[in-house]
């Protein structure tokens, strides 16, 4: 077996095929761009390799940087991972030249596959179902339309050129055929400089079902069932399973057989995948033939038991393929969600950012998380802005489903808009329950999927106040732990009040909502509790906090939240929903120009209700320094500057007039 390997690619796909590399006892080499300096995979990685710009141009696509990577770390083999050089034959061809094993396909394979129309005829040859149509070199008007008038309509005309979904147009009569081969023609010469067109007969509600198949170099063979890979949006997969639902085992073994026969028409060996059409009445036809291993091929991994990166390892090193057709065994069902940095209701743009917090939820032998990232990682522009995929498995569909749709709720991200809430409301959604798949399944249930979930904003206004009460309470503790004297009253937080209820009063904005909040302090120490009123409800409370995780108790009825703060904005993640919230504080004007005086007066007459540092401590810009309250509200007065709060003024309980000067505070020297 290889001693050491490199791996070309980033993020979820570099880490994970280093997950497999290590478990064979194999070193691994990451190769990184400026970009990703810190990224997971290089430290995930035995050795490191900067090879350029971020631009992807600038370093993981240029061919001889990852080549003289190798060379200079004695990597025996390179893994190209899916995307970047995976499918380019100048690269397998560089690897061969340079005696680097490519983990892949030959380059033959490659090239075979490379042309959409060249593809058909190998495959036409090898007697493998292609959609009725014409895909000839005579491109003559009359003939396409005749061979569209004796397919039947509607046909659809693709370029050859095309690919991906780029190029195709349907023509759903005779009458309209010459119109829509000349703007067919026109588009094709606009976007591929090629016009050149083939014609097939429109299925008009397939689904994409395809087969993973794997061949060693000795001439074995093998199909791994099949993947359903429906639910796209504009040619991108969102969702994948496995098995496909409806797909009986006579139907799989002939997909599998023929897959097999495509596979074996360009003496293939490596992880393919043959995507095919498949219609309603059963019959299915090849689309195209991948030779990568494919973003998706964990469902697979999860059904049969199999790691298909160590197969492709054992394969590129010349072993015979681990299992015999009669041994793949399939069992349960898997589902694969994709997790984007993207922004559903703005077109799906993808979003860049920080990921400010971010939790997956727990693995398990039903849950499997594949991220290239971690908390506090940026999602740059340069790059496809995944996440992570998020794949379950359980013993049936319905089981599965339910282990997806649980899981999507405890992933946790904040610090930018993500897509994990449209994938939830479409692995939820009825018409995906009952397997109702096909091509255009986005689109015929857009508003089953987009509808924004009916939330509770009233209970989770009493948890975030629930919250901010307690996370309070833990500064003003953590204040006064550090304070040369931790009993002093300054520090106190527990909202005392000369002869009044301890009382704390703030308003909350939740989802765009307001909400006045009155918290009445009960108790103390250990046993404290409180009345939390909120839109006229008053509930009675209490809560820890342990990290990130809020255990709250709101009359009796216990549940488990995460709070996530990123620049003064919270994210509330309960089992139900995610909910962002902030503290309303009194707009205190802008301070005057160059001084910060004003943000340390009081806004008006109130009542200081706690201290939360200790007199001489050193404090950063916009560190809250103290709570008062006024106007039946409280503000946060908060450090203008990085510097010292030398002395404060007042101490908590006592009243100070509006414009009062509330504390000494130095700002550090610049
Ligand atoms: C088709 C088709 C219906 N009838 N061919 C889309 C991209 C490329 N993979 C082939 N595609 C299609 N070819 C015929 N004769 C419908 C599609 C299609 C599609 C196929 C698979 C997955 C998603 C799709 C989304 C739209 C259209």
């Amino acid at each position: 077996m290889f001693n050491k390997i490199l791996i070309a690619n980033r993020g979820e796909i570099a880490c994970r095929v280093i997950k497999t590399a290590r478990k064979l006892g194999i070193a691994t080499v990451a190769v990184y761009s400026d970009a990703d300096a810190n990224a997971l995979h290089v430290a995930m990685a035995d050795e490191a390799v900067h090879i350029g710009g971020a631009p992807s141009r600038e370093s993981y696509l240029v061919i001889e940087r990852v080549i003289e990577a190798a060379r200079k770390t004695g990597a025996e083999a390179i893994h190209p991972g899916y995307g970047f050089l995976s499918e380019n034959s100048e690269f397998c061809r560089a690897c061969d030249a340079a005696g680097i094993v490519f983990i892949g396909p030959p380059v033959g394979a490659i090239e075979a596959m490379g042309s959409k129309s060249a593809a058909k005829r190998i495959m036409e040859e090898a007697d493998v179902p292609l959609v009725p149509g014409y895909h000839g070199e005579d491109q003559d008007p009359a003939l396409l339309k005749k061979a569209a008038d004796d397919m039947g309509y509607p046909v659809l005309l693709k370029a050859t050129a095309g690919g991906g979904g780029k190029g195709m147009r349907q023509v759903w009569s005779a009458a309209e055929f010459d119109e829509g081969l000349a703007a067919a023609k026109r588009e094709a010469m606009n976007g591929f400089g090629d016009d050149r067109m083939l014609v097939e007969k429109y299925l008009t509600k397939p689904r994409h079902v395809e087969i993973q198949v794997f061949c060693d170099g000795h001439g074995n063979g093998v199909f791994l069932a099949e993947r359903d890979c429906s639910v796209q949006r504009r040619h991108q997969k969102v969702i994948e399973e496995a098995p496909a639902p409806g797909v009986d085992p006579a139907l799989r073994t002939r997909m599998g057989e023929a897959a097999l026969q495509a596979a074996k028409a360009i003496n293939y060996v490596g992880a393919g995948t043959v995507e095919f059409l498949l219609d309603e009445d059963g019959s299915f036809y090849f689309m195209e033939m991948n030779t990568r291993l494919q973003v998706e091929h964990p469902v697979t991994e999860m059904i049969t038991g199999q790691d298909l990166v160590e197969w492709q390892l054992r394969v590129a090193y010349g072993e015979t393929l681990p299992l015999t057709q009669e041994q793949v065994q399939i069992k349960g069902h898997a589902f694969e969600a994709r997790i984007y940095a993207e922004d559903p209701a703005n077109d799906f743009l993808p979003v860049t950012g920080t990921l400010s917090f971010l939790e997956p939820p727990e693995e398990s032998r039903h849950v499997r998380v594949d991220t290239g990232v971690l908390q506090g990682d940026e999602v740059s522009v340069f790059y496809d802005p995944m996440i992570a995929k998020l794949i379950v498995w359980d013993e049936d569909r319905d089981a599965a489903l339910r282990r997806l749709g649980k899981a999507l709720s405890e992933y946790r991200i904040s610090g930018m808009t993500t897509n994990v809430d449209f994938l939830y409301n479409l692995a939820t959604c009825e018409p995906f329950k009952a397997a109702e798949l096909d091509t255009g399944f986005i689109g015929k249930h857009h508003d089953k999927i987009f509808h924004d979930g009916e939330q509770d904003v009233a209970a989770g206004a009493t948890l975030a106040a629930l919250y901010l009460v307690l996370r309070r309470a833990a500064d003003a503790r953590h204040g006064s732990a550090a304070a040369h004297d931790p009993y002093s009253p300054w520090n106190q937080s527990n909202a005392w009040r000369l002869n009044e209820p301890h009382v704390h009063l703030f308003e909350l904005e939740l989802q765009g909502q307001h909400f006045p909040v009155v918290v009445e302090q009960l108790g103390q120490g250990s046993g404290i509790s409180y009345n939390i009123t909120v839109a006229g409800k008053t509930v009675r409370a209490q809560g820890k906090l342990a990290g990130s995780d809020l255990y709250a108790d709101i009359d009796g009825y216990r549940s488990r939240a995460t709070v996530a703060e990123h620049d003064g904005v919270y994210s509330l993640y309960t089992q139900e929903s995610a909910q962002q919230f902030s503290q309303v504080t009194a707009d205190l004007g802008a301070e005057d120009a160059g001084s910060g005086d004003a943000a340390l007066c009081a806004p008006m007459n109130g009542t200081i209700v706690t201290l939360l540092v200790e007199p001489g401590s050193e404090v950063k810009k916009d560190a809250a320094l103290l709570v008062m309250e006024a106007m039946k509200m409280e503000h946060t007065i908060r450090a203008p500057a990085d510097g010292t709060v030398k002395a404060f003024y007042y101490a908590a309980g006592e009243l100070v007039e509006g414009g009062a000067d509330l504390l000494d505070f130095e700002p550090a020297a610049d």
